[in-house]
């Protein structure tokens, strides 16, 4: 299986995991694409204030696919979360994955629930949070991230993620595995995926000191071979720091090369 490689590009505020800024985001598709990439995943905080129709149109400009949004921002910006136990906070969170919702529906992407869920909290508020999005928009697929214990106390491995999302027993809930926060948190890679089986729906890559792949030591061929054995047709999306130069990172054939995909 070829699955398509991708790149980060935020569209309001900056990330860490991006070597490109916000400001001038039309630009950054053109350079995705001109690396020789197919996909792309977009961070966006407030999706409200995004024109949908300039973004369909510079997607098909470039040829790109728009696979998955990422919500975290919000969390960070402007302190939401989805398992707060103050209600004003959680309905705020709730209402912005609502709405990116709305925005990945438009094109059929995935939508991320990563750092949204906050960092503690409570985990029975984060199962009714969860499940009122998922219900709210059945025809979108959700993907809860599995995140190191660094970042956030509710859902650090796959088992406890899935754990949630058979709780709410939703089809269009499923897992994103980043490989930098299995390489913290699961005792193996290929145990993990195997978990995921059908609910694997996005993938995230870094090596394991968050570097570009290729800079660190985390087990890729054993990632590719968990992946065909689970059958997954997703996208792969680099979500690396851009260390120890972005230029390794502007050429989707170099990638590819350095992951062992070629
Ligand atoms: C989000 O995808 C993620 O992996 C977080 O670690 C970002 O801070
Ligand atoms: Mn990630």
């Amino acid at each position: 299986m070829e699955w398509p490689l991708g790149l980060i590009v935020p569209v309001q505020d900056p990330t860490p995991f991006s070597v490109f800024t916000p400001e001038d985001w039309p630009q950054s598709l053109g350079q995705v694409r001109a690396a020789g990439y197919r996909v792309v995943e977009l961070a966006v905080t407030d999706p409200q204030t995004l024109d949908y129709d300039s973004l369909r149109a510079m997607l098909d400009h470039y040829g790109l696919q728009l696979v998955a949004f990422t919500t975290g921002q919000a969390a960070g910006k402007e302190g939401l979360s989805l398992s707060s136990p103050d209600i004003r906070v959680r309905e705020k969170a709730i209402a912005r994955v609502q709405a990116h919702a709305k925005m990945a529906r438009r094109f059929q992407a995935i939508v991320i629930i990563g750092l949204l869920r906050g960092k503690s909290g409570n985990l029975s508020l984060l199962f009714e949070s969860i499940k009122e999005c998922t219900q709210a928009y059945p025809e979108v697929r959700f993907a809860l991230e599995p995140l190191n214990r660094y970042e956030t106390e509710l859902i650090n491995s796959v088992a406890e993620a899935l754990g949630l999302v058979e709780l709410i027993g939703a089809d269009n809930l499923g897992l994103l595995f980043d490989t930098f926060h299995s390489n913290i948190e699961e005792r193996s890679v290929r145990e993990a995926l195997t978990l995921c089986g059908e609910r694997l729906f996005h993938v995230h890559l870094a090596d394991s000191n968050r570097w570009i792949p290729g800079f660190g030591h985390f087990p890729f061929a054993e990632l590719w071979e968990a992946l065909e054995a689970v059958g997954y047709q997703g996208a792969l999306v680099l979500e690396c720091l851009p260390r120890p130069d972005p230029v390794w990172l502007l050429s989707e054939n170099e990638v590819r090369r350095r992951l062992g995909l070629l």
